[in-house]
């Protein structure tokens, strides 16, 4: 039988975990029958005797076991704890859960029934499905929840997932153990958030258990929500832009900036050298860049689907002229002409840098549209 652990991370629970851990073994576990189930407290040696109390209930059931460590945060914690169940404990489903009720541990069947339906990663949720947050949150706590969720949900631009902070996940250990090394620098909310990203990432199959939130009764928090809202945001922030540079977008600026050499280079030496008229170089320019950007999206940006006949090579590089061809008119060298009957020809190169940057947008847009459009992931 395959066998689950639930990783309880704790920092002064002595007096949650006395009552969390009996509602375990005798309500929750019982009506658990595929798995075996198994309880890791990661304590980082409290000091209101959390480690004693635990050693006491360790007499009582012999599925429970004690991993103490420094303090080092929560994320600390879990991945200390989380490697101690695979390595010591044969765990091959693990669960994080807070000790504190803030999860109701009546879910925790749900959890396993959709690995057992496939599901790598099972997130619970406050946002979708009929979750929801402790009523009894001041105002500002549940601001900073809600906005904080959200944000994350928008910036990340991964709509189908509602709850990216929250810490009630049961996961297969392959997950676990394919993030890990990743995950070692992150602290508070922006471990759970990191965690997650990086298995949706990696194609992990994600689904989501709607469940009801509540405040705890006994200790206090250790999360402090100002301090941590900071980091969180810059790990958001930095991750898509680093996403969006390294991906279409980045070779796109790249291709483009070259494109945009090709154009500004031959328009000042057909203006300058050879005499012609602004808006005429300007299309000889761009017609040389667009053979350029064809010819690098081909080769580079769009490699999977680059042609390989040169009967659609051509055909392609006509449909690339022809989509290219209403910006570069209308747009870029419009705006050339529009400067020069109305401000004069003198500062031909101002209309064309303005042009060119109303036509950058209007390329990113028609690319993002129509050859850019981002596959759905997919969420239970
Ligand atoms: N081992 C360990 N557990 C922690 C640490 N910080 C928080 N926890 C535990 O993580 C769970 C959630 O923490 P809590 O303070 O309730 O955060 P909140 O629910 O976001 O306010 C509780 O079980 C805490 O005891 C830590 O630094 N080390
Ligand atoms: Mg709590």
């Amino acid at each position: 039988m395959k066998k689950a652990v639930i990783v309880l991370p704790t920092y002064n629970e002595k007096g949650n975990v006395d009552k969390i851990i009996p509602i375990l073994e005798e309500e929750v576990f019982p009506s658990i029958k595929n798995y075996e189930m198994h309880i890791l407290v990661a304590d980082d040696n409290s000091p209101d005797g959390t480690a004693e109390e635990i050693k006491t209930l360790m007499k009582k059931w012999k599925n429970i076991e004690l991993n103490l460590g420094e303090k080092r945060g929560l994320g600390a914690a879990y991945i200390r704890g989380m490697t101690y169940a695979i390595d010591k404990m044969g765990a091959d489903v693990l669960f994080e859960m807070d000790a504190d009720f803030f999860h109701d541990p009546k879910k925790m069947p749900e959890f396993l029934n959709k690995i057992d339906q496939g599901y790598d990663y099972v997130i619970g949720t406050r946002y979708s499905g009929g979750g929801s947050i402790p009523k009894n949150w001041k105002l500002q706590r549940k601001i900073y929840s809600i906005f904080g969720n959200l944000l994350v949900r928008t910036i990340l631009t991964r709509f189908s997932i509602h709850d990216w902070t929250g810490g009630y996940r049961a996961m297969k250990k392959e997950a676990f153990l394919k993030e890990k090394n990743e995950l070692i620098d992150f602290k508070g909310y922006t471990f759970q958030v990191a965690f997650l990203y990086k298995v949706v990432r990696d194609g992990y199959k994600v689904a989501e258990v709607p469940f009801h939130a509540t405040d705890r009764v006994l200790g206090r928090s250790k999360i402090a929500p100002a301090e941590y809202i900071f980091n969180l945001l810059k790990y958001v922030i930095t991750t898509r832009a680093k996403e969006l540079l390294m991906g279409k977008f980045g070779k796109f600026l790249v291709v483009g900036g070259f494109g945009f050499i090709v154009n500004a280079v031959t328009l000042r030496i057909l203006v300058e050298s050879a005499r012609w008229n602004p808006e005429l170089s300007n299309l000889m320019g761009a017609a040389l860049a667009i053979f350029s950007n064809y010819n690098f999206n081909n080769i580079w940006t769009f490699k999977e689907s680059k042609s390989n006949t040169f009967s659609t090579y051509l055909f392609k590089l006509l449909q690339f002229y022809l989509t290219s061809a209403f910006g570069v008119i209308f747009i870029q060298t419009g705006t050339i002409f529009v400067g020069d009957s109305i401000l004069g020809k003198q500062f031909y190169f101002i209309y064309f840098l303005f042009g060119t940057f109303l036509l950058l947008i209007w390329n990113f847009t028609m690319y993002n549209r129509v050859i850019w459009r981002k596959k759905a992931i997919h969420v239970a």
